[in-house]
């Protein structure tokens, strides 16, 4: 990929002078950079390449990041003691008064104000990290219950519908176009034996027993800003949020925040649960989402802990077999290691999900009217 990086920067409203511009962050999917102010005095920026392969209409999505930040940022407003600039990513125009940059090779490039002296991470550390990750999700989609979702345009079509991602691997397996299938035979198996009850929350759904709500769709814990004491700040990477079920969005953050491994461990033997970590999480997440959550919903958020690292997988390996062109890989059998990591992290799930859906009754029935028993509490 060739582009005058220097030349993209100058294209956007930037007060001061460059002092450098350094690759930024270890996100999968967009190219992100850190443009450094000559003035210290002056803030820096955050520049992106937006992934056009992977977000088909750019102009939309940016639309999308436009009406989500504004309609957050009026919201903190009317909050005492809350800083709009400080806890919303804010974007910077172009010199033509975009919200993005098209450069003569067909890049779209955005720009948001650097939020400088915060932190994110990978792994989470303590409980307070997650305590807060979980304020700060819950709290952003409490913000976003009034927007009308319909004003979203679907950044990528299915993002979250397993029965399509399903049908996506199936697709896959039949062209074989690497000839991979061979090494994934243990994986397939391992998918196909969880299929059936992985369409639980779709189907509810369906039947009109979850609504859609606005949700972020890419709850990873790095996607949170925390400040240099560890509370929460800002939730970043907009570029998924569109309806869905929250379950989606509890299930991913639940995804990064219990692993005691990374995502790509290729020692499966590192990777267990810190029960800890997701009471915190659980915990934080109801002292925001608990005042809009129904029952159901409540009753839900076990299943997207199952459901999303058996998605995640599922397009890991999707993306294995089709040949790598989705996710950033740093080596050859890069997305087949996430595969597995992201399989034995499941079946640790699946044989605690009593004790974690315990752990959201209790934390739940703080704030949500539940009306039956824990015992009888698994939704059919
Ligand atoms: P990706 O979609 O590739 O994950 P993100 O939007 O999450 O991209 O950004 C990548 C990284 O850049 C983040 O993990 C975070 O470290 C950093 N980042 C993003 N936005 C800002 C910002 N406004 N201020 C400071 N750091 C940011
Ligand atoms: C991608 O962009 P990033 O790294 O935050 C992906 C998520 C996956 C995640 C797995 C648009 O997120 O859906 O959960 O990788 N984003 C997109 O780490 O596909
Ligand atoms: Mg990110």
């Amino acid at each position: 990929m060739s582009y005058n990086i220097s030349e993209i920067v100058s294209s956007f409203c930037i007060e001061g002078n460059v002092a450098a511009i350094t690759a930024y962050g270890s996100g999968h999917i967009n190219d992100t950079f850190h443009v450094k102010n000559a003035d210290p005095g002056l803030p820096g920026y955050l520049l992106q390449r937006v992934n056009h392969k992977v977000f088909e209409n750019v102009p939309a999505l940016m639309g999308n990041v436009q009406l989500v930040t504004e309609h957050l940022k009026k919201k903190l407003a009317q909050i005492p003691g809350a800083n709009p600039a400080k806890e919303v990513l804010t974007i910077v125009g172009t010199k033509d008064q975009q919200c993005f940059f098209c450069d003569p090779a067909g890049n779209y490039w955005r720009m948001f104000c650097f939020l400088a002296d915060t932190k994110n991470y990978d792994m989470v550390l303590t409980e307070q990290q997650a305590y807060e990750g979980g304020k700060a999700f819950g709290k952003f989609q409490l913000l976003l219950s009034d927007l009308d979702a319909g004003l979203l345009y679907e950044t990528i079509p299915g993002f979250h519908n397993i029965a399509m991602r399903l049908d996506r691997l199936n697709n896959a397996v039949s062209a074989d176009p690497k000839n991979r299938i061979k090494d994934v035979l243990t994986e397939l198996s391992f998918v196909i034996e969880r299929a059936g009850s992985m369409v639980a929350i779709m189907n509810l759904g369906k039947e009109g027993k979850l609504p859609l709500r606005i949700i972020h769709n890419d709850t990873k814990f790095n996607n949170i800003l925390l400040d240099m004491n560890d509370r929460a700040q800002c939730v970043i990477d907009l570029d998924t949020v569109m309806p869905g079920y929250v379950a989606y969005d509890f299930g991913d953050a639940i995804r990064t925040i219990i692993n005691t491994a990374a995502e790509d461990e290729k020692d499966v033997t590192k990777i267990d649960l810190n029960i800890p970590l997701f009471k915190a999480y659980a915990e934080g997440y109801f002292e925001y989402a608990g005042s809009f959550l129904s029952e159901t919903e409540v009753k839900s958020l076990s299943m997207g802990v199952l459901l999303i690292p058996y998605m995640q997988g599922v397009r890991f390996l999707t993306d294995y077999i089709e040949g790598d062109v989705y996710y950033k890989t740093h080596f050859p059998e890069h997305n087949l290691q996430r595969t597995r990591a992201q399989f034995e992290l499941l079946s640790k799930l699946e044989r605690n999900y009593d004790v974690l859906d315990q752990i959201i009754y209790n934390a739940a029935k703080k704030y949500v009217q539940i009306t039956t028993e824990i015992k009888q509490w698994h939704l059919q």
